[in-house]
């Protein structure tokens, strides 16, 4: 417990640092230099304008930030679900009629401020780093086996939640009340090693009202009739090295845009616990066939389940805040140009570092940090898309699906419905992945 015990307060004074240096927007700025790394291939030229279809960093032009006083949310579309009952005490879902007699009414009532404001959960953020919680809720060590047989209630309805078992895995209840799964195992690359069970259920997928492009629509019906696992965690730096010396993953690679001198995050310029940038969508993909059998990409269904659960919010986070540098939700740009990249870091935060953007899963920088690579073929709108939450997988161009936005992209992106499609070839410092598996 020794190690686990440093690791958490080691955590804590990097966090600490980086509300220090959220305050500092200067902090390690790069030079702005958008041709340095410009690409030499025409295939490259080619996909990089397409993808990039708005300028670095900068709002987009059809006046996405002017919308972000608009709270047309989907809320009261939707059904409410059993689901909902153990989402309510975390995030204002504006929803008024909650079933009866479920946890999240005895929550609401105790509280005389349900509907959380950026302050309120920036001090959750903090608190975080104080209690056993979070992210960084490590298995315990060796010496006292884990309790892993024994029915679980994550979400305190009094029934067990039917998580299953994995093997090598210790099962134990996340901040959002969800299963999740760390590799007993913690020693190097394996402490990332941790998944969250998503459940069975049907959410709609898409949005309207919130800003976003007609590509989001329509909003259709998906239902999962089986549950999934899905990585806690982007793909890290220590672990995607680890993929290499194993012989099973290509090296990354940032050369088609080197995110204004950020590079490519590596253990030897001090990004251990970054997430891994320069991934095409190959190279996330043999990765997680590397981390653990049956392991994939998600699907662009399972991503934006995974994220929003089953009452759409517009951030993984929840209804609300807005997100800013300064509210702890996400790794992004705020004010535009390079000097904006990371919340004027320059580029990647550590995994994580995001408390307050915790998804309704307990996913990690399911929006911001990275773009994440999924299994679909893109398509510019949800006509004809799979019902059943399976990967899109005819394809319309020859564009893969990202999702969650990055360091380097204004707050649009950061929507739990938010999609993009590029060139899957991509070689490029703002994207990662994120890895999932079905029960086996
Ligand atoms: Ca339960
Ligand atoms: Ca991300």
């Amino acid at each position: 417990m020794t190690a686990l015990r440093f690791t958490r307060a080691g955590i804590a004074l990097l966090w600490l640092g980086f509300l220090t240096a959220s305050c500092s927007p200067d902090t390690n700025r790069q030079p702005v230099d958008e041709n340095s790394a410009s690409p030499d291939s025409s295939v490259e030229v080619a996909d990089r304008d397409a993808f990039r279809d708005e300028p670095d960093g900068e709002p987009l032009t059809d006046g996405a930030r002017a919308d972000w006083g608009t709270d047309a949310l989907m809320q009261t579309d939707v059904p409410v679900g059993g689901e909902l009952s153990d989402q309510t005490g975390l995030v204002d879902f504006g929803e008024p009629d909650l079933a009866d007699g479920d946890a999240a009414d005895v929550d609401v009532e105790e509280s005389d401020d349900t509907d959380l404001d950026a302050t309120d959960l920036h001090a959750t953020e903090l608190d975080a780093t104080e209690l056993d919680i979070g992210p960084f809720d490590l298995p315990p060590d060796g010496d006292v086996p884990p309790d892993i047989e024994s029915p679980i209630d994550c979400n305190l309805d009094g029934q067990d939640d039917q998580c299953p078992l994995l093997p090598g895995y210790v099962r134990t209840c996340n901040p959002r009340q969800r299963c999740e799964y760390a590799n007993l195992d913690v020693t190097g690359w394996k402490k990332w090693d941790v998944w969250i069970w998503i459940p069975p259920g049907t959410f709609l997928m898409g949005s309207e009202g919130e800003g976003g492009p007609p590509e989001e629509q329509p909003i259709h019906a998906v239902t999962f009739s089986a549950g999934f696992f899905i990585a806690k965690f982007e793909i890290v730096v220590e672990q995607y090295e680890a993929c290499v010396a194993a012989g099973a993953c290509f090296p990354p690679d940032t050369s088609m845009w080197n995110g204004n001198g950020w590079g490519t995050n590596a253990s030897g310029n001090g990004r251990a616990d970054h997430p891994q940038n320069g991934l095409s969508w190959q190279r996330a993909r043999d990765f997680c066939a590397w981390l653990v059998s049956g392991g994939r990409l998600p699907t662009e269904a399972e991503r934006e389940y995974a994220a929003t659960g089953p009452v759409h919010m517009k951030y993984p986070w929840g209804a609300g805040p807005e997100p800013t540098c300064s509210n702890g939700t996400a790794v992004f740009n705020e004010v535009g140009g390079p000097g904006g990249f990371g919340c004027g870091t320059g580029g990647t935060w550590p995994v994580g570092s995001k408390t307050a953007g915790m998804s309704w899963s307990g996913g990690m920088d399911m929006s911001g940090n990275l773009w994440e690579w999924c299994e679909d073929w893109y398509h510019p709108g949800y006509a004809g898309a799979p019902a059943d939450g399976s990967a899109w997988l005819d394809m319309a161009e020859n564009k893969k699906v990202i999702r969650g936005g990055s360091f380097d992209y204004p707050p649009i992106h950061l929507r739990s419905a938010g999609r993009h499609g590029t060139w899957p070839e991509g070689n490029h410092a703002a994207f990662g992945g994120r890895c999932a598996h079905a029960l086996q």
